[in-house]
């Protein structure tokens, strides 16, 4: 298999999410340090406007989203695990619910604490990124909300703790674990290990120890051009489009896709892999050649062209 490629920067607690899977697999990886804002010159050939972080290259296929990329992860390293058998729709539930509803009150606590230091760039390109200004007294202001519906939403993954399992579903740690260790290591990283709520909650702090030893696999980093010219000298692998997907989408359609929250950007290509968990366009760009563009089908909005 060709190398798996990791479009990142250090702070991005979603590329955490991703580089603590790489842990668990035990993971030989390569590492691309991508800017935390716009423009990323050397991204947008890969991604055709995607612009959000991370982004996972393997030869000429990349991958949006991190739940797409996880999935994809465990597809070509299966071994250890990240989904146990039976409880796949159960644990991706678990994190859905972690990314689409901690992520954002655990941002704002650090958010509110740390606002103050970020220059003028970031914080234009963080108000286009979400669509609100980004406003240092704002966020202060709400630093009692988001630590309270934060320390709300962890207390149900102190309570799936509270019977001395090591991980989220058991003994064994999973794809929830990643995604629960995205916010609390944000968190941890910008406040101390034990800054509040974590300092309410022992179990999930005892947890993230336990998550801080699976490290980050081995890493190899290389330059954003190096990994262009990997793209441009692979070929895409071959996917398939589900002809009764009930979207009605048919292979070859030009169509675009976008994420429905934040950094809402669409990518235009040909429509060649569709199933329930993913969407492909096929797109081609002077820098990489031809590249398939895969994204998750939950949380994304397709338009025909
Ligand atoms: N749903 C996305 C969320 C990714 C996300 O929001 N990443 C943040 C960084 S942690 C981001 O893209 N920020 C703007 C940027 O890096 O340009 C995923 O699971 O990958």
């Amino acid at each position: 298999m060709p190398d798996v490629i990791l479009h990142h920067y250090a702070l991005s607690p979603f590329a955490e999410k991703v580089r603590i899977g790489l842990g668990l697999k035990q993971a030989a990886w390569k590492s691309v340090d991508i800017p935390n804002i716009m423009p990323k010159p050397d991204l947008m050939p890969l991604t055709g406007g995607y612009r959000k972080t991370p982004v996972m290259q393997i030869g000429a296929d990349i991958y949006c989203d991190t739940q797409l990329i996880m999935l994809e992860l465990e597809r070509r390293l299966p071994s250890p695990t990240f989904l146990p058998k039976g409880r796949e729709g159960e644990v991706r539930a678990i994190t859905m619910w972690i990314d689409r509803n901690i992520f954002s009150p655990a941002v704002g606590v650090v958010m509110s604490q740390v606002a103050d230091k970020f220059g003028e760039a970031f914080k234009k390109d963080r108000s286009e990124f979400s669509g609100r200004s980004f406003d240092p007294a704002r966020m202060r202001a709400a630093l009692p909300f988001v630590r309270d519906q934060t320390y709300a939403l962890f207390s149900l993954a102190e309570t799936m703790l509270s019977d001395g399992r090591a991980f989220v579903l058991g003994a064994e740690p999973s794809l929830a674990d990643c995604a629960l260790y995205n916010p609390v290591w944000f968190i941890q990283q910008h406040l101390g290990a034990t800054a509040s709520p974590l300092d309410r909650l022992p179990r999930i702090s005892a947890w993230s120890e336990r998550m801080k030893a699976l490290g980050n696999g081995k890493r190899q980093d290389i330059t954003a051009v190096e990994a262009l010219e990997i793209a441009k000298a692979a070929k895409p692998a071959p996917t398939s489009v589900d002809a009764n997907d009930p979207s009605g989408l048919k292979a070859g359609q030009k169509i675009s896709v976008m994420p429905d929250d934040t950094g809402k950007v669409p990518v235009s290509g040909e429509l060649v892999g569709l199933s329930a968990d993913r969407i492909s366009i096929a797109r081609n760009d002077a820098r990489v050649g031809d590249v398939v563009v895969h994204f998750p089908r939950a949380g994304f909005i397709v338009q025909t062209l």
